[in-house]
């Protein structure tokens, strides 16, 4: 047990626990962020895994001199006691008298760019994510993966206590789930292989097993655009789940989820959405309509003529988002019964007019963040689509043993975890809500 001046050290305290540790000594570990030097006393700013907690070295406190070699980024063990102070703004807080500073290691260079500001001032965003291990060493550009990370585990969370089995499926496979040429090729030992563009397959194939299942996990696009919404590798949000009652049982689970999340955010994670100013939306419903009426509101309440009738564009999804907020005073927006033509072979047609079908998006202001819907499980009339739409059953062989074998009625959904944070937190691209980026132009860091 370590003791100064006599006094036991209460080692690796916690910021958030310090009201409980008054007077006494205690030690925390972390970064030099900031030091300012002042008559006769200096400010040392540590920076905890979450937190920055003010520390004050003065001669009078203690025996411990400044040891010169103390620079920003080293990383110290300091000792101290836990005294109230007051703020600037009047406010009482903790802060630690300092002790002793053990250096555990200091920087070979200075860093490239400043990160103890409140925010990185007048870096562009490619220099923020050439520099990502570092930069993401400031505060703000931390709390946005702090905010991620509530979002995943809000996610896991409610799905776990609702019945759903976590899953990892493939990430190489043997054909793309969601046709369309955007599938990466892999040469697998001289074979073509693709990697996977969503874990679409398997999470069908094991609702034959679980009823109900969910993963987050990597999955890779190969879009050619450069946008501000589409990345090259994205973290999908998925969930699959058996004997439903029609596709609205999975809209109403996505509602649970994003209300749980919501939740969690602001009792959890309410310093991170100080810090980035986020507005975390209240959902009570979430408000749906038809794919053809919202048609109808971009064309005849926003006077815009769309160039596909099967599909938006970003602007009639701005449209829609719009109209969601001050129309039904809402931040989402359900979108249903999307052109049978424009969705992929295995969702369920609508038996009422099958050139729409039971699938949906979900507009997150004014942005899709989530595609999902009802799933053909018949084997006959999954083997009828694929050749409609010109795909080979046979290479499909071993996703259709869930339908030849028994499939309950079932549908699912994938969230873009990017794009959620994204809105979320109101920025203008998605790579600013993306920790390492993969898109046309980089694979760095
Ligand atoms: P979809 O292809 O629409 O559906 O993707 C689902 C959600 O993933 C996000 N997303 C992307 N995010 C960043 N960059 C991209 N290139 C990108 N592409 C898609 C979006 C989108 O809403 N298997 C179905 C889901 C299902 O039906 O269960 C699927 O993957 O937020």
């Amino acid at each position: 047990m370590e003791k100064i001046d006599g006094i036991i050290v209460k080692d690796t305290v916690e910021f958030k626990d310090f009201k409980d540790f008054e007077n006494r000594l205690v030690s925390i570990k972390g970064y030099i962020h900031r030091i300012r030097e002042m008559t006769g006393f200096s400010f040392v700013i540590i920076r905890t895994a979450r937190e920055t907690v003010q520390c004050v070295y003065a001669p009078e406190f203690s025996d411990y001199r400044w040891d010169e070699r103390l620079c920003e980024e080293a990383c110290v063990k300091i000792t101290g006691k836990v005294v109230k102070s007051t703020d600037a703004k009047g406010n009482d807080r903790f802060e630690l008298q300092i002790h002793g500073i053990e250096i555990l290691s200091l920087p070979a260079e200075a860093l490239p760019i400043v990160v103890n500001k409140k925010q990185l001032d007048n870096i562009n965003l490619s220099t923020v994510l050439d520099l990502r291990p570092v930069s993401m060493r400031n505060p703000r550009e931390r709390a946005i993966f702090k905010i991620q990370e509530g979002i995943a585990r809000g996610f896991r969370d409610y799905l776990l206590s609702n019945g759903f089995t976590e899953i990892r499926s493939p990430k190489i496979n043997f054909a793309g789930a969601e046709g369309g040429t955007n599938v990466f090729k892999l040469d697998y030992f001289g074979k073509e292989v693709y990697l996977a563009q969503s874990p679409q397959l398997y999470k069908q194939a094991l609702v034959g097993v679980f009823q109900r299942v969910f993963e987050v996990a990597p999955v890779f696009r190969a879009e050619h655009h450069d946008t501000s919404r589409h990345l090259n590798e994205y973290t999908s949000m998925d969930f699959e789940m058996g004997f439903i009652n029609g596709f609205e049982d999975i809209m109403n689970m996505e509602t649970g989820v994003l209300k749980y999340i919501m939740t969690l955010l602001k009792t959890e994670y309410s310093a991170e959405i100080e810090l980035l100013h986020a507005d975390i939306p209240e959902i009570t419903e979430i408000p749906a309509i038809k794919f053809m009426d919202a048609k109808d509101i971009i064309i005849n309440k926003f006077r815009y003529t769309p160039s596909d009738m099967k599909d938006f564009d970003p602007q009639e999804e701005e449209m829609l988002g719009k109209y969601a907020k001050k129309e039904l005073n809402s931040d989402f927006l359900f979108v249903t019964h999307y052109p049978s033509k424009k969705r992929p072979f295995y969702t369920m047609d609508d038996p009422e007019d099958p050139e729409y079908t039971l699938s949906f998006d979900l507009l997150f202001r004014g942005l899709e963040i989530t595609s999902g819907g009802q799933r053909i499980h018949d084997y006959n009339a999954q083997v009828e689509k694929m050749k409609k739409l010109g795909t080979d059953p046979e290479q499909f062989a071993t996703y259709l043993m869930f339908h030849k074998y028994g499939a309950p009625p079932h549908g699912g959904l994938g969230i873009g975890l990017e794009r959620l944070t994204m809105h979320l937190l109101g920025f203008k691209n998605v790579r600013e809500a993306t920790m390492f980026p993969r898109d046309i132009n980089r694979v760095t860091p």
